[in-house]
């Protein structure tokens, strides 16, 4: 994924313009973060013993480009997951050097994940918004909100209604985490029509036809179900 600001001005070479690279789960080293024992370990506590990684992510925040685009808006995660029981998944994010307010650490609302799933929208950001990156419309800005700041290798481990995004990187570096979201292989599909979860699933697939070429009709399951890896136990729904 390339930063929406960055992507639209002059020439910027590639590792200073991917804001992230997704579904690294055939990359042999990178996909190697998901099966750590010391990870799986917190993990199974969640998901039980069959366990699927079922979305990856390396984040290379950039330095702001000056409009803010580096933010990540407040989301639940479960906004693009179409599976349930949202108890059996859990995401864990690795800093893979120390993040804190001035790099775009993560921003938490503790508590949020005992709610629902929120509708969401692409926020109305002046300088834009990167692809897909959802915001949850309504949420109250005013309740605690806590501050990540995390050295290189700690871990956090969340649940997926949690409210969460992360701030600008304000600093020249680029700001780098490796994240999985771990699901329960008994966890089962849901159908999101009628339901806050189509807008994603439009764009979802309106991206497998105009990106990947994809020409047959394809479901968003199709889309999870070609992504997700099994990393312990049994494949049973997912
Ligand atoms: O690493 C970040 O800045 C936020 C990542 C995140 O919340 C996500 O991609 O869902």
């Amino acid at each position: 994924m390339r930063d929406v600001t960055i992507a639209k001005s002059e020439f910027i070479a590639d590792e200073k313009a991917i804001t992230k690279i997704q579904d690294f789960q055939e990359d042999a080293e990178l996909f190697r973060y998901c099966t750590l024992p010391q990870i799986l370990k917190y993990v199974e506590c969640f998901t039980g013993p069959n366990i699927m990684a079922v979305h990856t992510m390396l984040i290379n925040k950039p330095p702001d480009p000056g409009k803010m685009s580096s933010r990540h808006p407040m989301h639940q995660d479960l906004h693009y997951f179409p599976f349930r029981p949202a108890d059996l998944i859990v995401a864990a994010w690795t800093a893979m050097e120390r993040v804190d307010r001035s790099n775009g650490c993560l921003v938490v609302l503790p508590g949020t994940h005992k709610g629902s799933l929120k509708q969401h929208d692409y926020p109305e950001w002046e300088g834009g918004v990167n692809k897909m990156y959802h915001g949850v419309r309504d949420y109250d800005a005013n309740q605690p909100r806590v501050h990540l700041e995390m050295e290189k290798g700690d871990t956090v481990f969340f649940h997926p209604l949690l409210i969460h995004g992360s701030g600008a990187n304000q600093t020249q570096g680029f700001r780098k985490a490796i994240s999985c979201h771990f699901a329960s292989a008994d966890c089962h599909y849901i159908d999101v029509k009628g339901t806050s979860q189509e807008n994603i699933e439009r764009e979802v697939l309106e991206i497998a036809r105009k990106k990947y070429g994809v020409t047959v009709p394809i479901t968003l399951k199709d889309t999870w179900m070609i992504r997700g890896r099994l990393v312990k136990g049994e494949r049973i729904n997912l």
